[in-house]
């Protein structure tokens, strides 16, 4: 089999379950991880690791070329509360590497693109109850600006170049090998862990916040699956919508406290809670359904079910 898999930022909160994930596919030397830094030591372990810049166009080249890559990965980002802080340092990463990864499928040199967009594409415009795949999108975060602008390119150059380039908009994702790092969702991570460590937890958002969510092995499920999808069936080359659950501050603590009775949440909504409460609350993934057969598996308790299970070890 000729395929030969790049992770960009492989050692990311979804890089690192993906990466092990594609090892176990298709056999460790096939795929090469990459990233800025280390990452985790099984991460380290499971196979062919390189040190790389996303926004280092030659040096993406460089190891495109020497390990015959065919299919990128680009998980590398900065998320959306980081971006607000950091607005050029954002846009340029996200936008930069975006066009390095679309210019060597352009010229060839490599098949095939997975590149990650969000929610965040949709604004405080947007209808919020089940968002449409076609819809009002005036994004009001440098990190939703960012993934919007790509959508564009991407379907633009598969429209003009014909690069073979897949997306989906991720809701927040929740695991518990790897946290995640600046982003608005983030804390549906780490309720987890305080819950476990302190039984109390001070949540940056407020009860009623209801965002669209997602349990890590469903977006594994789905980023494997659209890549392998053949190319008649990925007939958007925007982002396609997906969605697995809704909940809010309140809810996920109700499901925790099945498992943790005496877990006690309290609320001190900061700047997150304008980013939160301009993206939609859940989201209609109809088309992903239908074009590449997607379909979510995970609830909201079982995913709490699997959290506590596997973080209980840890505290
Ligand atoms: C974030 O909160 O920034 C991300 C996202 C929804 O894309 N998890």
């Amino acid at each position: 089999m000729k395929k030969r898999i790049l992770i960009i930022g492989a050692c990311g909160q979804i890089g690192t379950e993906l990466t092990i994930y594609l090892r176990n596919k298709f056999g460790k030397n096939k795929v090469i991880a990459s990233d800025i830094r280390e990452g985790d030591e099984e991460l380290m372990k499971s196979g062919p690791f390189e040190i790389l810049d996303a926004m280092d166009y030659d040096a993406v080249e460089e190891i495109v070329i020497r390990h015959e890559i065919t299919d990128v990965y680009l998980m590398a980002a900065m998320l959306s509360a980081t971006a607000e802080k950091f607005p050029m340092k954002g846009w340029n990463l996200n936008m930069n590497s975006l066009f390095h990864v679309l210019n060597l499928a352009k010229d060839k040199k490599i098949e095939k693109i997975f590149w990650p967009s969000s929610i965040a594409v949709f604004g405080p415009t947007t209808p919020k109850i089940d968002t449409p795949q076609r819809t009002i999108m005036e994004p009001s975060t440098v990190y939703g600006i960012s993934k919007q602008t790509g959508e564009r390119w991407c379907e633009y150059y598969f429209n003009r170049y014909g690069v073979d380039v897949r997306s989906i908009r991720y809701p927040g994702l929740i695991s518990y090998k790897t946290l995640p790092g600046g982003g608005t969702t983030d804390y549906a991570v780490d309720i987890y862990h305080k819950a476990l460590k302190h039984k109390k937890y001070i949540c940056f958002l407020n009860a009623e916040t209801t965002l669209p969510m997602m349990f890590m092995d469903d977006a594994i499920n789905a980023t494997v699956s659209i890549m392998e999808a053949e190319s008649e069936k990925v007939k958007i080359r925007s982002s396609y919508n997906l969605s697995a659950m809704s909940f809010n501050p309140e809810e996920i603590t109700k499901s925790i406290q099945k498992q943790i009775p005496e877990f006690k949440i309290s609320y001190e909504p900061d700047f997150r809670q304008a980013i939160a409460d301009s993206w939609p609350q859940s989201i209609d993934d109809s088309e992903a359904k239908v074009d590449w057969g997607w379909k979510s598996e995970i609830s909201l308790d079982e995913m709490t079910k699997i959290m506590l299970e596997n973080l209980k070890e840890k505290y």
